[in-house]
């Protein structure tokens, strides 16, 4: 325990580091800032608080029970991870292979997951729950699992030859800790996670709180955000890739493959946004709603600290999670904003042609070099998604997918929070069937000579 606080405080670590580089001889190099200077003795640090109380050391409780201390998490697309409890310890058992996924339909690629799936399945358990967690590794190279986020003794931490030795091909691993805290966490490949990483070996890892200070979801859901670099035409995702991702995805999916949020009227909605993605930080906006961001990766804000806010910005690591109450009706879209995630591959090298006559251009080209040519983007990129343009094999148009009204011109990471009244199950209840008079309709003349509006150009 004394151990663990000394290495906790910040004070001590400063001092411990700079022994270090004096015994190194270049501790004159060290510039340190004057607030971060080492005010005590490593001995007198050794009484310091840490800066975030540690639960620990906290009993292990009973395995927490799905309805009577939680309502379990939804996983759009994907599954929670079975287990079962031997001797009071919740057993799981992850199997890191290779995994025949689907972003949608159309676009067929081969992954690295857990148990068939790409992102690997939800484990889910409660604050205090003690988790033995057996990973057997069926790839080709050698793995390990850490636990991100999670309070864990640092030989549990999963990294492999830092912490550990590598899972071997054919080896199976045993990690066990108890959970002593909750949120919304996640685990993933400690080894060669340029590869590994990129190709999907990563999920999410929920712990309820024992004793929640609000009130319990009706609807709990949690989403992977996921992005990859997908050469059209091909099947596995790059993993050399570093900067220039194509394929954004919820749970491993692109919309409208997307399984939409259902809730019923007056539920209390939970959503929950993590990331372990490879470069961008996504900032995903809700449509129809503010909701309270209350929690981080650290557990539960106090309420008085809870922004109030319509987009949350998920960085590389964390997770985000926000309540809200569904009482607005309709078909609401959660997205990310930046804009290039809402749509799939074959944009990013796309010349500009917005404004372009092509004149006969397209004749000459077809004529000479490609029968089937055709400029696209004259008019905007929505047009694509109505081409039904030819796409490579296993590639999907770059956006679109029918909607109520017309063709829908966004894809990637977008997915729909469907909230209805008077429904009896949360199967997917289809389109919004708005009340007469509420949806943005073409104005009629006379509304406009009512109103005195002049549609010339006002330039
Ligand atoms: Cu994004």
């Amino acid at each position: 325990m004394i151990t663990r606080r000394r290495f906790l405080t910040s004070a001590g670590a400063l001092a411990g580091s700079a022994a270090v580089l004096q015994k190194l001889g270049s501790a004159q190099e060290v510039k340190t800032r004057e607030p971060n200077k080492p005010r005590e003795t490593t001995a007198a640090a050794k009484k310091n608080k840490p800066l975030i109380e540690r639960v620990d050391p906290k009993p292990t409780l009973p395995p927490g029970e799905a309805g009577k201390d939680y309502t379990p998490v939804i996983t759009p697309n994907n599954t929670a991870l079975p287990w079962k409890i031997v001797d009071g310890v919740k057993v799981y058992h992850l199997v890191a292979e290779e995994v025949n996924h689907e972003f949608a339909p159309g676009m067929k690629v081969k992954l690295w997951g857990f148990n068939g799936h790409a992102h690997g399945p939800t484990i889910e358990a409660v604050e205090g729950d003690r988790v033995r967690i057996y990973v057997t590794n069926n790839l080709p190279e050698a793995t390990s699992v850490h636990w991100h986020g999670i309070l864990v003794p640092n030989g549990m931490d999963g990294v492999a030859g830092l912490t550990q030795k590598a899972i071997q091909p054919g080896e199976t691993f045993r990690y066990e800790f108890t959970l002593r805290q909750h949120g919304t966490h996640m685990y993933h490949s400690h080894s060669d996670e340029m590869t590994q990483m990129a190709l999907g070996t990563m999920g999410l890892f929920i712990i309820h709180p024992r004793r929640p200070k609000t009130e319990r979801p009706d609807r709990d859901f949690a989403f992977m955000l996921g992005e990859w670099r997908l050469d059209t035409g091909t099947s596995r995702p790059n993993p050399n890739e570093m900067t220039d991702f194509n394929v954004f995805t919820f749970n491993a999916k692109i919309f409208p493959a997307t399984e939409p949020m259902v809730a019923k009227l007056g539920d209390r909605v939970r959503i929950r946004i993590a990331s372990v993605a490879a470069m961008s930080h996504h900032p995903i906006h809700l449509h129809g709603y503010q909701f309270r961001v209350t929690e981080t990766d650290g557990g539960q804000i106090p309420e008085s600290a809870q922004q109030v806010e319509t987009t949350v910005l998920t960085a590389i690591g964390q997770s985000r999670t926000f309540d809200f109450v569904a009482d607005q009706p309709g078909d609401w879209p959660m997205h990310c904003h930046m804009t290039h995630h809402v749509m799939t591959q074959m944009g990013d090298k796309f010349p500009n042609t917005i404004g372009v006559q092509p004149g006969k251009l397209d004749e000459k080209i077809r004529a000479s070099l490609l029968p089937g040519y055709m400029t696209m983007g004259t008019n905007g990129m929505g047009e694509m998604a109505e081409m039904h343009m030819k796409v490579p094999r296993n590639s999907l148009p770059m956006v679109g997918a029918p909607g109520p009204f017309d063709v829908i011109d966004m894809s990637g990471l977008l997915t729909l929070l469907k909230v209805r009244e008077g429904i009896t199950n949360y199967e997917d209840p289809g389109w919004y069937q708005h009340p007469e008079g509420t949806v943005a309709t073409v104005a009629s003349g006379n509304q406009l000579s009512r109103d005195g509006i002049n549609t010339k150009s006002k330039g």
